[in-house]
């Protein structure tokens, strides 16, 4: 079915043939895991090509597809060019120099070009299997947030912390993290995207943890800022201001909102709070195969929401020197509002 639809639009945008490189849109259309493949379509064929590790493997799984082994599947495009008479090859505008430059040398006289996302327009929209991946990698993060409540005490190191909340994901069944752990503690958690650090817990810390998980190739991300001892007074006005633009958003998010909408619900919850200029980041991004992933939001952007789209909310405030609070979750746009799959408790908690 993914095939079917990729190949109708490529008809559809006058694509004759299209190689295909990225290791997570290779999976999206045939379920092969391997670190190396490469797809090369044209109307006539699918041809998936591999190298000796895999193709057995290939041959396994992946069905509807010519399976070619072969350990550089850019030498076997002349003659499948020649075969198919093609005139054109359209390749994916995310490969590596060193790739285009070998593109460029082996596929003379005709002409080449880039497609931009050209698979997220499917992928951004999950079925019923990709979805219960996603659900079930934000469980494993509620759970290990749970844990790491009881683990978090003054003297440990913010990196035994992001440790403790991996393994702990594993352990619950994850695959690994679908990035590095952030855990930014004290001043530190002005910092939007601070890499755990050794900087040891003290008594007053603000600590936000921004982690997530794969299960079944699928990623989950959260973002909870809880407090050790007691919360700064400060901080404690922004995580209620954070958390009601998190709400807003969850209230008013469905199928048919537009993506400007999307930004200014908990933009204008931040502003109108007088935290404007503190909220430096995007609202929030698409999650899937890749952590990061269409649909991305902006200020004038007039695509609207759709139904199974799965998408962060993620505000945050950040006074320089002082601290910062971020509350993220991951939402399932449903036809008349959302489904907040990311369940760890966002009350203020002080430990
Ligand atoms: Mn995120």
């Amino acid at each position: 079915m993914r095939i079917e639809n990729l190949k109708a639009k490529m008809a559809r945008e006058n694509l004759e043939s299209f190689l295909i490189t990225d290791m997570k849109n290779i999976y999206y259309l045939t379920g092969f895991s391997g670190t190396a493949g490469t797809i090369f379509l044209t109307k006539n064929r699918n041809i998936f090509m591999t190298d000796s590790r895999y193709s057995a493997m290939a041959k396994e799984i992946i069905s509807g597809f010519e399976i070619i082994e072969t350990r550089d599947a850019l030498a076997q495009l002349p003659e499948i060019i020649a075969h198919e008479n093609l005139k054109t090859v359209a390749f994916e505008e995310t490969v590596d120099y060193a790739f285009f430059k070998q593109l460029s040398t082996i596929v003379r006289n005709i002409e080449i070009f880039s497609t931009s996302n050209f698979l997220m327009e499917f992928r951004q929209i999950k079925d019923e299997d990709e979805i219960r991946n996603i659900r079930k990698a934000c469980e494993i993060t509620d759970k290990a947030f749970l844990d790491v409540l009881k683990f978090i005490e003054p003297g440990r190191e913010e990196i035994e912390i992001a440790n403790f909340l991996d393994f702990k994901m594993r352990e619950f069944g994850a695959s690994g993290t679908s990035f590095d752990t952030i855990v930014a503690s004290g001043k530190r958690s002005s910092l939007p995207h601070g890499v755990a650090s050794h900087k040891v817990i003290e008594f007053g810390d603000t600590i936000t943890m921004d982690f997530g998980c794969f299960y079944e190739h699928y990623a989950s991300d959260m973002t909870r800022t809880i407090f050790v001892g007691e919360a700064n007074p400060k901080i404690a006005e922004i995580y209620h201001v954070v958390r009601e633009a998190n709400q807003k958003l969850i209230d008013k998010a469905q199928a048919g909102l537009t993506y400007a909408d999307f930004d200014k619900i908990p933009r204008d919850v931040i502003e109108q709070a007088g935290f404007g200029k503190y909220f430096t980041h995007g609202i929030g991004h698409g999650v899937g195969l890749d952590i990061h992933e269409i649909p991305y939001f902006g200020q004038k952007m007039t695509e609207k929401l759709q139904t199974n789209m799965l998408v962060t909310d993620e505000p945050g405030i950040y006074l320089p020197d002082l601290g910062g609070v971020r509350i993220e979750d991951d939402l399932l746009i449903t036809e008349n509002g959302c489904e907040v799959l990311t369940q760890a408790p966002k009350e203020l908690i002080v430990i």
